[in-house]
């Protein structure tokens, strides 16, 4: 599978990881929409949340573990979002399961 989130993953494109557990990474997006913009991403591929399964159920925690983790790192004590979007009416062009952490502006909603 060509995957492009697949390849950063595995550490085939030199993309600086900010991030790493053992079943998750984390990068800095290459269009930021934000000071602070994150993807999140599980290191196994699933396309979107619609092909979690009960064997994801220690990964969605650890991804909550990043979040946290992340947001403390970068320092966004007042406040961030974290986006994914599922599908293409939400826009989603990636098509490996990944959690946007935006930050360090302030965030107006609803989104677009
Ligand atoms: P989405 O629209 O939710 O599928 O967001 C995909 C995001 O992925 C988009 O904001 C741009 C980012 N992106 C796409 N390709 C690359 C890449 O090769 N490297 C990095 N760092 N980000 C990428």
């Amino acid at each position: 599978m060509d995957c492009i989130f697949c390849k950063i993953a595995n550490k085939e494109l030199g993309t600086e990881l900010v991030y790493e557990s053992g079943s998750v990474v984390a990068f800095h997006d290459i269009n930021p929409q934000a000071p602070v913009h994150i993807l999140i991403i599980p290191k196994r591929h699933l396309a979107d949340l619609g092909e979690i399964s009960p064997e994801d159920e220690s990964l969605l925690y650890e991804i909550g573990v990043a979040v946290k983790e992340l947001a403390a790192k970068y320092q966004l004590k007042d406040g961030y979002r974290l986006v994914t979007n599922c599908g293409p009416a939400a826009g989603q062009t990636v098509q490996h399961l990944h959690f946007h952490l935006l930050g360090g502006r302030e965030l107006g909603w609803p989104p677009g």
